[in-house]
């Protein structure tokens, strides 16, 4: 989480609680530099984010001879201007041992069309194990009869976070449906 010296990043942390994750809070004048530099070893890592979040500047510190262009964030909008038009592989070296590091352009757009509706209970690991009860073809919508994983909120074993979790899967799952029902047979 980069620009924590702009904003305190508490709350929008909390989209993340429960998921096994660590996270490393940058600042402009306080980069992390050695703590990220310990997990890159050993690991290709890629930096993904909007346009101006502030991943190329991080890249050069990590990798000083990495002379990535870094560049200016409206003030207005907040969003940068797409500085980086590359993705680039570079070697990370540091006390801890080497690794990858690869900077990417600022994502414009985040979009489905070319997920499998399929693979995407997949990557909700521990709610796909649930879902092997369901009944076959089962949609896991808030309207699917017998789903296993509705039964299993509903009798409250999927705790906060698997409710969290589950509510965002039915999200992503209903986009697929909307967009069948627009386009029927495709
Ligand atoms: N205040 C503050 N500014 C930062 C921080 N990190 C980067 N910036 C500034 O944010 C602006 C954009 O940084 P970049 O590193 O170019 O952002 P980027 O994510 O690589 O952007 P794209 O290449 O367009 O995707 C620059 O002016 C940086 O100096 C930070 O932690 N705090
Ligand atoms: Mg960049
Ligand atoms: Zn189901």
């Amino acid at each position: 989480m980069t620009k924590t010296d702009i904003a305190d990043p508490s709350e929008f942390l909390t989209h993340f609680d429960g998921l096994d994750l660590r996270v490393f809070t940058s600042a402009q004048d306080e980069m992390p530099i050695d703590e990220i530099g310990e997990a890159l070893v050993g690991h290709s890592t890629v930096f993904v984010g909007h346009s101006g979040v502030g991943k190329s500047t991080l890249v050069n510190a990590l990798v000083p001879t990495a002379g990535r262009a870094t560049g200016h964030v409206n003030q207005v909008t907040g969003r940068g201007r797409h500085t980086s038009s590359s993705t680039v592989s570079l070697r990370y070296e540091g006390t801890h041992g080497t690794g990858w590091v690869i900077d990417t352009p600022g994502v414009r757009s985040f979009g489905l069309g070319h997920v499998n509706p399929d693979n995407i209970l997949a990557a909700f690991t521990e709610l796909a194990v649930i879902a092997q009860d369901c009944p076959r073809g089962c949609t896991h919508l808030a309207d699917a009869p017998d789903c296993a994983l509705i039964e299993a909120a509903e009798r409250g074993e999927l705790g906060e976070t698997g409710r969290a979790r589950l509510d965002s899967l039915q999200r992503l799952l209903q986009t697929f449906a909307d967009k069948a029902e627009q386009a029927p047979g495709r």
